[in-house]
């Protein structure tokens, strides 16, 4: 068992049955020109968390732990898309049309994948979600059970939509989940700030917050 300081209080957890989940680093949220930046949004606050995600992944990865990834998106078909989804927003352009990157938010398609810098390797599986959160119409949880998993560390875009809906999900179906402060991001730094606060209020209410660095020392103690 590994202990490291954390908010509200430290975060006790076995490696062997804790898992790095990388909450959609995709090119259409993070990469200049993408959507995200298409609908206004500064993809500078959310290229800040892609070299900590690179040294937690690496550490996570050389210490032989379990990790996984998530994608939001659709099917070409877009039989998955609520329409109040596709229609949310009253954008000329939203998810399905064509975008800078290929057919917005639609698996298969350049800005769906993950950002190089952070790409799975064999045998990380990737989640492709059609939600915010990653148990909603996902194997996710079957998945996390058949591995023995009980604590998340949560990482990935946004802080406050993708991060925080999968931490409540989790919540809720038993796991511990650590969000880590600077492998998460938002759009809007006050947003990012207050989903951390929110997390760790009323002694935990959804789970803990902590540096990377505290797990990378820890690893690298353990
Ligand atoms: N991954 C995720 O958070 N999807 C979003 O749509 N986030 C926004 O902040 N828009």
């Amino acid at each position: 068992m590994i202990a490291i300081a954390a908010e509200p209080y430290p975060f006790e957890f076995e490696p062997a049955h804790t898992a790095l989940l990388i909450i959609d680093m995709q090119r259409d949220f993070l990469e200049p020109g993408g959507f995200g930046e298409m609908l206004g949004n500064d993809v500078s606050q959310l290229r800040r968390t892609i070299e900590p995600n690179q040294r937690l992944l690496a550490a996570w990865r050389a210490a032989g732990l379990m990790v996984m990834h998530t994608r939001e998106g659709h099917r070409p078909d877009l039989a998955d898309l609520p329409p109040a989804k596709k229609i949310r927003g009253r954008s000329a352009t939203c998810i399905g049309d064509a975008g800078p990157m290929g057919r917005i938010l639609v698996r298969g398609e350049a800005g769906h994948d993950i950002i190089p810098a952070l790409y799975p390797v064999p045998g990380e599986p990737i989640i492709d979600k059609p939600g915010k959160g990653a148990f909603y119409a996902t194997s996710l949880g079957r998945l996390l059970a058949d591995k023995g998993i009980a604590n998340l560390l949560v990482c990935g875009v946004t802080t406050e939509v993708c991060v925080n809906t999968t931490v409540r999900e989790a919540n809720d179906r038993g796991y511990d989940c650590l969000v880590v402060r600077d492998c998460c991001g938002s759009y809007f730094p006050h947003f990012h700030d207050s989903a951390l606060a929110m997390v760790a209020a009323q002694r935990g209410i959804f789970g803990w917050v902590a540096d990377s660095s505290q797990l990378i020392d820890a690893i690298g103690r353990g």
